[in-house]
């Protein structure tokens, strides 16, 4: 067994990715990255053995955004930037169910930034997949929060100048207990990542670099700068902090666990319509 697995759930059923197509065909781009990640996580549920019906995919808005709908699982496509509270909620409100976060760099690090941040402190057990694509795709090739400061646009001359964040940096210091990076151009090893995050008791935070071909066609190189970290840094938050400042961002794997604050936080008691109501009469 791997570093990577962990033993099945009782509940698991021998399941194919092609069970967790929906009819719908995606309309990304030709070569987008975004289409190894859908099949990544196909792969990865099926192998997590929950049937689509106990799985619900939360988005927000963006191209990477779209991709609840391509799958036969429960989703939701909320609104920019709020995939995580929706994500929170149905958690909250169905701890049974296995919920995913997916999104893009846009969606997740800019409108959605303070939610992620929050997301990594409250450590409720979910996965968040953002497509790390270092650009605005839907909204034709605006710079975002990973863009390079000196990419040149047609809307960003020159170059924005800005000096990008380091999501992992800050999932990091924000207290995420499980940081991982994955490619999308390689399928197989992205499909561990997420099934691991899957698992993993409490938020798991999955970069994948997922390449814009509209936008952004040299992160066709990606594939060349892409390569396996050494080795996951296990508890020891300041060397992993140390490690993200100096990597380059192409290490790929698990780069964070943390066991010892793995524990999930716990759902909120149940209260019916009618108490809730009663509380808020007496606080009147
Ligand atoms: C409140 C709000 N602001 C702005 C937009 C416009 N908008 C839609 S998608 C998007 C950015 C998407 O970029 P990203 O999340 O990186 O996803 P990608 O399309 O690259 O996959 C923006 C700014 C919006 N829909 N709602
Ligand atoms: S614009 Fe970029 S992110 Fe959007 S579908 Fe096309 S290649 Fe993918």
């Amino acid at each position: 067994m791997s570093t990577l697995e962990i033993a099945a759930p009782a509940h698991a059923q021998v399941l194919a990715a092609h069970d967790f197509h929906s009819g719908a065909t995606p309309i990304w781009c030709p070569g987008c990255g975004d289409y190894g990640v859908l099949s990544a996580l196909e792969h990865a549920l099926a192998a997590h053995g929950r049937p689509p019906h106990e799985v619900v995919l939360v988005s927000g808005i963006g191209c990477s955004s779209r991709l609840p709908a391509y799958t036969s699982c429960y989703g939701f496509h909320g609104v920019h930037g709020r995939a995580l509270p929706f994500a929170a909620g149905v958690k909250l409100a169905r701890p049974d169910l296995e919920v995913i976060a997916v999104g893009g760099d846009g969606d997740g690090f800019s409108i959605g930034g303070n939610h992620f941040i929050h997301a990594c402190r409250r450590n409720l057990d979910m996965l968040y997949l953002v497509m790390d694509n270092r650009v605005y795709g839907m909204t034709k090739g605006q710079p975002s929060p990973t863009t390079e400061p000196d990419w040149d646009s047609d809307i960003a001359p020159g170059g924005l100048g800005l000096r990008p964040f380091e999501p992992v940096a800050l999932a990091l210091a924000a207290g995420a207990t499980f940081i991982a990076r994955g490619f999308a151009g390689r399928s197989h090893e992205l499909s561990d990542l997420i099934l691991a995050g899957i698992k993993w008791p409490g938020f798991a935070f999955v970069q994948v670099l997922s390449p814009c071909m509209a936008f952004r066609s040299e992160q066709f190189g990606w594939k060349d700068s892409v390569r396996a970290t050494s080795h996951a840094i296990e508890d020891d938050r300041a060397a992993a902090h140390a490690a993200a400042i100096a990597d380059d961002g192409y290490s790929l794997g698990v780069l964070f666990r943390d066991h010892r604050a793995s524990i999930p936080a716990r759902p909120a008691a149940k209260a019916s319509l009618t108490q809730i109501e009663t509380q808020f009469m007496v606080c009147r």
